[in-house]
């Protein structure tokens, strides 16, 4: 039986008997019912009610190339009837990890060759941070273990990923995170700066408190600075353009790795394939996910230096570490044949010079003058905007965040699904994404702010 047969109603409560929701409040589910999406085209989603949305989320940061992509369908059906699992354990290899991993490493910066599979990104945090961690132990280093990451990074929601994130509400329900963690303050100029500071001076602020951290427990006992090229699920912040080469400059001169969590920008979100290149760092590690099957199978890279690689492979022996489903055939052909799309496309390359610029002038001259937006701000194709009372003050609307609600369900009602991250907006579309759908995009968030507006001016 498939779900046709079933009513809205009866999925809702089928829903609320069974399942439980990732990040969610289930009493309050329960009581509103979630919205069913029961199709998806190009960049368009579909609910069980026929309505139409702009998906201006991507799914969840990952559908980059749209959805109903053939293509990616044949190619996890071809997979599927040749060889649809084989474990990568025991001297055993299957051909689609090994092209996959060739075709990683030949896009990604220099000096990154090597490629360590999970499906979720979560997982590869957790990779990498146990190679890292490996790598100072077998230079003779056990002590230098400790990690420098941000508050309101997102990580994943592993134990080890809520551990390297620095979202206070998922650490107040951990219990207890992995050790040797630290948080600095996050390059987020909105909030963050002070009166009359540049943002260049801010930029090498946050990036102070990086190499404060580090002189604080000393360089010989600091393993490496995990970060978000842009921190995404934390509100789209966009750094400063000082703060990434100051940091690079600062992890150096400690000799401390860095680790890049690429999961959102990695294959092409901000016009590079690598966020990497467009803000010049040269990382240790790159972890990715989501884009890299845009979202149509689990599958996560590890992405790891050579720095990192000779000695795993050299002084290593066995790495006690891996995955049943590291290196999944299937996955890996989704991924060829979804990076192969995006190659063919030029998207990353239109992201670059077309759709990004475009999306950048679209927030700029319709939204940035509204009277709701304190901030608009992006990169290729991922953006924010600062929902204030006050545009001048920066003041929020109260209770924190209501007013950000209040514009995401007008946007969702209106056929654009944009995400609330406290008082912050935020866009991150398929790449796939042409002028027109900007355009459209556009229409519906001014449509979204007015009635937000009208809303809040009669409710204040
Ligand atoms: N790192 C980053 C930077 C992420 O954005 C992960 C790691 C974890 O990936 P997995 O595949 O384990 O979920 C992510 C995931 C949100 C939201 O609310 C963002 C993510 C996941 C769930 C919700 O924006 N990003």
């Amino acid at each position: 039986m498939t779900y046709q047969n079933y009513s809205l109603k009866q999925l809702q409560q089928i829903d609320a008997a069974h399942h439980l929701h990732p990040f969610t409040d289930h009493k309050e589910l329960r009581s509103a019912g979630s919205r069913m999406i029961v199709r998806a085209d190009g960049p368009f989603i579909y609910d069980s009610e026929g309505n139409e949305i702009l998906d201006g989320m991507a799914g969840l940061w990952c559908v980059n190339v749209g959805y109903g992509r053939e293509e990616l369908a044949e190619a996890a059906y071809r997979q599927m009837k040749e060889l649809p699992y084989y474990n990568a354990f025991f001297r055993c290899s299957t051909p689609t990890p090994i092209l996959l991993a060739k075709k990683i490493a030949e896009l990604a910066p220099k000096g990154v060759n090597q490629v360590f599979f999970g499906s979720s990104g979560s997982e590869s945090n957790d990779t990498a941070l146990r190679i890292v961690r490996h790598y100072w132990a077998l230079e003779g280093k056990p002590e230098k273990n400790r990690i420098i990451s941000r508050k309101s990074a997102y990580h994943g929601s592993t134990i080890a990923g809520t551990s390297l994130g620095g979202m206070d509400l998922m650490h107040g329900q951990l219990g207890g995170a992995v050790p040797n963690i630290v948080h600095v303050m996050m390059p987020y100029s909105f909030e963050l700066s002070l009166p009359g500071e540049s943002d260049h001076e801010f930029g090498l602020r946050a990036a102070k408190a990086v190499e404060d951290a580090i002189l604080e427990a000393g360089a010989d006992k600091v393993a490496a600075f995990i970060g978000e090229p842009v921190m995404g699920a934390g509100g789209v912040k966009i750094p400063p353009a000082s703060y990434w080469p100051e940091v690079q400059r600062i992890c150096r001169k400690y000799d401390v790795l860095l680790m890049l969590d690429e999961v959102i920008t990695g294959y092409g979100r901000t016009g590079n394939w690598f966020a990497a290149e467009t803000y010049g760092i040269e990382p240790d590690t790159i972890t990715t996910a989501k884009a890299l099957t845009s979202g149509y199978l689990p599958l996560s890279a590890l992405l790891v230096g050579d720095r990192i690689a000779h000695t795993l492979e050299e002084k290593g022996g066995e790495f006690h570490h891996g995955y049943t489903y590291s290196g999944h055939p299937v996955a890996c052909a989704v991924g060829l044949a979804n990076l192969e799309i995006i190659e063919k496309e030029g998207l990353v390359e239109r992201v670059r010079d077309d759709t990004g610029p475009y999306f950048a002038k679209m927030l700029k001259e319709r939204v940035a003058g509204h009277p709701l937006v304190g901030e608009v701000r992006s990169v290729g194709l991922m953006g924010a905007i600062e929902i204030v009372k006050d545009r001048a003050t920066r003041e929020r609307y109260l209770p924190a965040g209501s007013a950000a609600v209040m514009v995401r369900d007008h946007a969702v009602n209106s056929g654009l699904m944009m995400r609330a991250t406290g008082d912050t907006m935020i866009l991150s579309p398929p790449i796939m994404w042409t002028r027109d759908t900007v355009d459209l995009a556009g229409e519906r968030i001014v449509k979204a702010l007015d009635m937000a507006l009208a809303d809040l001016r009669k409710r204040d």
